[in-house]
C-alpha cells in the first residue's frame, strides 16, 4: 500500500496585499507535496483561508458591505496567486465552507459534553490583529507581546476550554517525541515561555463578535477564531461531518508547516484540543523563519510590503514562477529568517538558473546539434575522467531524498546544483570543442555529450518538485517524458539517437543594475518621498550592513584593523591563515553576556559554532542570513562555555564600532577568501 502523506499550510487571513513572505510556507509545502507524489506516495496537500473574526467583521462594517462581500475578492486573489506560482493543492478550504462549520460545531459540542468546555466570565486583553487573548502580566508595556500593537480590555461571558489540564500531557508529548515540534529551539520557547509557568484555561467563545461559527449549545456565542481555524486540518478531511473516509485515510498529518509566530497555537492549543477529542497527534509541527526586510518581518501591517518589490503577481510576471519559487526554496536557510532584497533575488536566480543550469543545458544541446545532427550520441565506454560525474549522478536521488526527509529544500537544491556545477567543470576538463576538431575523437566526443545530456535530464527530473516550468521544457527538448518520476533517476536511461532540440535560453539572465534602477523608479513614482536607501533593493538590510569584535582570547570574534604597525609578514605567513565565506544560519545571545553572540555558520557543507563579541552592534536576527568572512583554521576555544570554532572578521572604527566584512557580490558559503 502506498505511503500516505498529509501536509498543510496555515490558512491565510484574507488581508489582501499578498506579499512574497505569504508565499514562503505554501511554496515549500508545494515542493514537499510534489516530491512525495513523485515518490509514489498518496499525498493530500491542504491550504485555504481563515475568514471569521473581529478583523474581518470590522473591515466589512467600515466599507458598508457584508463580510463575505469583503472576503470573496481577496480569496479569489489568493487563489490566483497560487495559480501563478503553480501551487498544486488538493483542497483549498475556507472556514466559511459548510462542512467546516459543521465540523467546528461538532468539536464544540463534543468538548462541551465531555466537560472540557465550561461557561464563566472572561476578563483580560485581546489583540485583534493577532486574534489572541492575553493576561495583564503577559502584556509588554501594556501592548500585545507578539506584535506590539494596542490591545483592548474585554469583560464578557465566555466559554472556556480546560487548557490547563493538558499542560503535563503536552510536556510529555514533546519529551517522548522530539520530532513533534521542530526546530528544537521552538520547544524551548514553548516550554520556557508558556508551559513551565502552567497554562490557564482558554476563552473559546465571544458574544461581541457576530462573524463566526455559532456554538451549537448557545448560539449567541461564536467560536474563538483560533479553534475555528485549527479545526480546518481535520474538517477538510470530513471529521465530524458523517463523511470521514478521507479523515480515516489521511489523519494524522505528517506535517503542519507554519510560521514561527503561530507555533504556540499549533504546538499547545491544537494538541490539547486533539487530546480532548481523543484523536491522534499530527506527526510534526515545524515553525519556519520569516522573510525579512531591513531586519524586520516582511508584513503588510508594518508597511514594508511594497507591491512594486514584494507582490508575488508582479514578481512572477517579471521574472517567472520558477524564479520566485527557486528563490524562496533555495535562499533562506530552512528554520531561520532570511533577508529579502531585490538584488539578492536577482543575483541568486542569475547565478544558479541562468548561468549554471541554463548554460549547461544550452552548451550541451548546441554541441549535440552541431556534432551529432541533433541526436543523442551513443554512450560509448566511460573513461576515468567520467567516473566522478557518473557517481554523483548515481547518488543524486538518495541525497536529495535525505534532505527533503529533513524538509530541507535549500540543501536538496544545493545537491542538484552541485551536480550542475560538476558537469560544467567536466566540460572544461574534457574540452569537447577540442575533441570536435579531431575526427578520431568522435566516439569520445559522443560519450562526453551523452554524459552531459544525462546530467541535464537527471537534474530536470530532480528539479520537478521545485520548479514547474523549466524542468519539463528541458525534458521535452531531450525527447524525454515530461511526467517522468523518480524511478527514472538512474544514469544511462537516456535513449541514444533520441532527438535533441536546441532550446532558447530556459532562464533569462537579468541585468541587475538595470532591474534595480527600474524597480526604484517604480517605487519612487508611487511614493515620491521614498528614501532610496530604505528600499529593500540592495544587498544588505537598511541601516545594518556588515560588522563585529573580539574578546581577547583566540576563538570567536572579528579583529579590528587599524592603519598600523605590526611587524611585516611574508606571503607564506599570511597563507597559514585559512579564510572562507560562511553563512550565518542561526544566532542567539550567549547567556549572561551582553557582548557575545553565538552563531551557527554554514561553511560549504560544514556547520560550525562560532562565538563573536558583536552583540552591541548586531542583534541575533540581523546576523541570520549574512555572509561573512571567517578564519577557519583557528584553534577552537570555549567562550562562556560555548564552543567557538573560528572567528568572524570585522572592521573596527576609531570609536570601537564594529562592522562585519561581507563579500560584495553573492558568493556561495565555503568559498575561499584570499
Ligand atoms: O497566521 N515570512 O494567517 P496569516 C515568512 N490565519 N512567512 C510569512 C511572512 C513572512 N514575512 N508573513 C506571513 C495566520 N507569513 C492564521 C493561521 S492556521 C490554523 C491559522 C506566513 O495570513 C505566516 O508565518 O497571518 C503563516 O505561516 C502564513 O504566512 C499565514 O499567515
Amino acid at each position: 500500500m502506498a505511503k500516505k502523506y498529509y501536509i498543510t499550510t496555515p490558512i491565510y487571513y484574507p488581508s489582501g496585499n499578498w506579499h512574497i513572505g505569504h508565499c514562503y510556507t505554501t511554496v515549500i509545502c508545494d515542493a514537499l507535496s510534489r516530491f512525495h507524489k513523485m515518490k509514489g506516495e498518496e499525498v493530500y496537500f491542504l491550504t485555504g483561508t481563515d475568514e471569521h473574526g473581529q478583523k474581518v467583521e470590522k473591515e466589512a462594517l467600515k466599507r458598508g458591505i457584508t463580510p463575505l462581500e469583503f472576503i470573496d475578492p481577496l480569496v479569489a486573489e489568493l487563489k490566483d496567486t497560487w495559480r501563478m506560482l503553480d501551487i498544486d493543492y488538493d483542497r483549498f478550504i475556507r472556514t466559511t465552507d459548510e462542512d467546516h462549520v459543521k465540523c467546528v460545531q461538532h468539536i464544540y459540542q463534543k468538548l462541551y459534553e465531555s466537560g472540557d468546555i465550561y461557561k464563566a466570565e472572561y476578563e483580560g486583553y485581546y489583540c485583534t490583529p493577532c486574534e489572541a487573548f492575553w493576561t495583564e502580566g503577559q502584556l509588554k508595556e501594556g501592548k500585545c507581546p507578539d506584535c506590539g500593537r494596542e490591545v483592548t480590555r474585554q469583560k464578557e461571558e465566555s466559554y472556556f476550554f480546560r487548557l490547563s489540564k493538558y499542560a503535563p500531557r503536552i510536556l510529555k508529548l514533546y519529551e517522548d517525541n522530539p520530532q513533534f515540534l521542530q526546530p528544537t529551539s521552538r520547544v524551548n520557547e514553548m516550554v520556557n515561555n508558556f508551559l513551565k509557568a502552567g497554562l490557564t484555561d482558554l476563552s473559546v467563545s465571544r458574544t461581541t463578535v457576530k462573524w463566526g461559527v455559532p456554538l451549537p449549545f448557545d448560539p449567541k456565542h461564536t467560536a474563538y477564531v483560533w479553534i475555528d481555524a485549527l479545526s480546518n486540518y481535520i474538517s477538510a478531511l470530513g471529521y465530524g461531518t458523517g463523511h470521514d473516509e478521507a479523515y480515516k485515510k489521511y489523519w494524522p498529518a505528517e506535517l503542519h508547516l507554519v510560521g514561527k509566530e503561530i507555533v504556540r497555537f499549533h504546538a499547545i492549543i491544537w494538541p490539547a484540543i486533539l487530546m480532548a477529542l481523543g484523536e491522534p497527534m499530527p506527526k510534526q509541527i515545524y515553525g519556519h523563519g520569516w522573510l525579512l526586510i531591513g531586519g524586520e518581518k516582511l508584513s503588510k501591517s508594518k508597511e514594508n510590503a511594497r507591491p512594486e518589490l514584494t507582490d508575488p503577481h508582479e514578481l512572477v510576471k517579471r521574472y517567472g514562477a520558477d524564479a520566485v519559487r527557486y528563490y524562496l526554496l533555495r535562499e533562506i536557510p530552512f528554520g531561520s529568517d532570511g533577508e529579502y532584497t531585490t538584488e539578492r533575488f536577482l543575483l541568486r536566480i542569475n547565478a544558479d538558473l541562468a548561468n549554471d543550469l541554463g548554460n549547461l543545458v544550452s552548451r550541451t544541446q548546441a554541441m549535440i546539434v552541431q556534432n551529432f545532427d541533433g541526436k543523442v550520441p551513443p554512450r560509448g565506454e566511460a573513461e576515468s575522467a567520467d567516473n566522478e560525474l557518473i557517481s554523483m549522478c548515481g547518488q543524486l536521488f538518495e541525497r536529495v531524498d535525505a534532505d527533503m526527509g529533513a524538509l530541507n529544500a535549500p540543501d536538496a537544491l544545493s545537491e542538484i546544483f552541485n551536480l550542475v556545477a560538476r558537469a560544467n567543470k567536466y566540460i572544461d576538463e574534457t574540452a569537447p570543442w577540442v575533441l570536435a576538431k579531431d575526427p578520431a575523437q568522435k566516439a569520445r566526443l559522443g560519450t562526453v555529450l551523452y554524459n552531459l545530456a544525462e546530467v541535464c535530464r537527471l537534474c530536470a527530473v530532480a528539479l520537478k518538485p521545485f520548479l514547474t516550468v523549466a524542468p519539463k521544457k528541458i525534458l521535452k527538448s531531450f525527447s524525454c517524458d515530461e511526467e517522468a518520476g523518480f524511478d527514472t533517476l538512474k544514469f544511462g536511461l537516456l535513449q541514444e539517437g533520441a532527438a535533441v532540440e536546441k532550446l532558447p535560453p530556459v532562464f533569462p539572465r537579468f541585468d541587475v543594475k538595470k532591474e534595480l534602477a527600474e524597480v526604484e523608479k517604480m517605487v519612487k513614482k508611487n511614493t515620491p518621498s521614498a528614501p532610496a536607501g530604505q528600499l529593500p533593493l540592495g544587498g544588505a538590510p537598511s541601516g545594518a550592513s556588515t560588522s563585529c569584535p573580539p574578546p581577547a582570547s583566540g576563538g570567536g570574534v572579528g579583529v579590528g584593523v587599524r592603519p598600523s604597525t605590526k611587524s611585516e609578514i611574508t606571503i607564506d605567513d599570511f597563507s597559514k591563515i585559512e579564510l572562507k565565506i560562511g553563512e550565518v544560519i542561526a544566532c542567539e545571545k550567549v547567556e549572561k553576556s551582553d557582548k557575545l553572540l553565538h552563531e551557527t555558520v554554514k561553511i560549504g557543507d560544514e556547520v560550525r559554532s562560532i562565538v563573536s563579541g558583536i552583540a552591541k552592534f548586531y542583534t541575533p536576527e540581523e546576523m541570520v542570513g549574512k555572509r561573512v568572512v571567517i578564519v577557519t583554521n583557528l584553534k577552537p576555544v570555549k567562550l562562556r562555555g560555548v564552543l567557538s570554532e573560528g572567528m568572524i572578521l570585522c572592521a573596527e572604527d576609531e570609536k570601537g564600532n564594529l562592522s562585519l566584512l561581507s563579500p560584495e557580490k553573492l558568493v556561495e558559503s565555503g568559498a575561499n577568501v584570499r
